[in-house]
């Protein structure tokens, strides 16, 4: 995170926070570490229009639930992600929201998947932990339409079991010992009972955010390219990897890449014979055709981690 000031004009392309954020915003931690709640995260207006924008959207209402899934179809039983199930970038809105949540420090990372969930009163979700092989560790809830109670059950001791109020604008970020030792489940019910008063439920909708870890191992043996979508939206995709490689660095200017270049993928011009020196016509820096492409994709993600650009996303897809 730190390397975020590197190139700080990378970020002013539409990239940082257009919403203003409300002043009354309160983080309260909850009791399980890495739990914490945060208290009209965005204003009345916001929570409305999303919860507006969410509703010209088409449902699911293939499991008990109405749902919709954005970035990465999740699948419920395979408990894995691969670039089969990618269905495209998120929409805009919730792109937005993702980029802020990061901003604000509340992931470490973009979100790359959203699910939204919707509860009519007396619906409700049972007791996980959301797919530890499909998911990183930071996962965010953002809370629209009705307060409900969250509760929260150690895996080991199921005795021990902490009830959270969630309010509507409200987010809970489980992290750490929350995300992977307590399970989290909304009882199926019509109301709630919280500081000794009975509150009907309305109807929920919830946005989840996550970063998926993608599973390539039904990519072995398929032909593959690269595509990178840089911080301002365009999308880098050449026939040849190594042309993807060296576009995204002519592009983001060859400083800094050779200190990245642990592995010595990267060719100077000066390296090059006269004949490939004429053939190669632009940039100072040339990729060996001969690496992997999960290779070419971390050396990508290390040039983007060293920048201080964490949105810029590298994918590797069948050809
Ligand atoms: O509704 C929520 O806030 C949580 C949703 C959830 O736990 C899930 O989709 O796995």
């Amino acid at each position: 995170m730190a390397g975020r000031a590197v190139q700080p004009e990378l970020f002013d392309r539409g990239m940082r926070p257009r919403q203003p954020r409300p002043i009354e915003k309160k983080e309260v931690p909850m009791g399980i570490p890495g739990l914490s709640c945060i208290k009209n995260y965005i204003t009345a207006d916001r929570h409305n229009k999303l919860l507006a924008q969410v509703d010209e959207q088409v449902w699911l209402e293939d499991i008990k639930r109405r749902v919709q899934h954005y970035g990465f179809k999740y699948d419920y039983r395979a408990r894995k992600v691969n670039y089969d199930m990618h269905i495209g970038e998120l929409p805009r809105w919730l792109e937005e929201l993702s980029k802020e949540l990061y901003w604000d420090k509340y992931m470490p990372e973009v979100a790359d998947q959203v699910i939204v969930n919707e509860y009519l009163p007396g619906q409700g979700i049972s007791a996980h932990v959301d797919c530890e092989p499909c998911f990183k560790d930071t996962i965010v809830s953002l809370s629209l339409g009705s307060n409900c109670v969250m509760n929260f059950t150690n895996k080991l001791d199921k005795a021990k079991r902490i009830p959270i109020w969630l309010e509507p604008r409200s987010l809970i970020v489980m992290k750490g010992e929350a995300r992977y030792k307590w399970l989290h489940s909304i009882p199926a019910r019509s109301s709630d009972e919280w500081e000794g008063e009975r509150h009907g439920r309305q109807r929920r909708v919830s946005l989840t955010f996550r970063k998926v870890i993608i599973d390539d191992s039904s990519m072995k043996n398929r032909p593959t390219r690269l595509r990178v979508t840089m911080p301002g939206g365009e999308v880098i995709e050449c026939r040849i990897a190594a042309d993807t490689v060296e576009e995204v660095i002519f592009k983001l200017g060859p400083k800094l890449v050779s200190s990245v270049d642990r592995e010595n993928m990267l060719i100077s011009r000066s390296q090059l014979s006269d004949s490939s020196r004429k053939y190669r016509k632009r940039g100072e820096w040339y990729i060996s055709r001969d690496w992997r492409n999960e290779h070419k994709k971390e050396l990508l993600e290390r040039i983007a981690e060293r920048l201080g650009i964490p949105t810029m996303k590298v994918e590797i897809i069948p050809k």
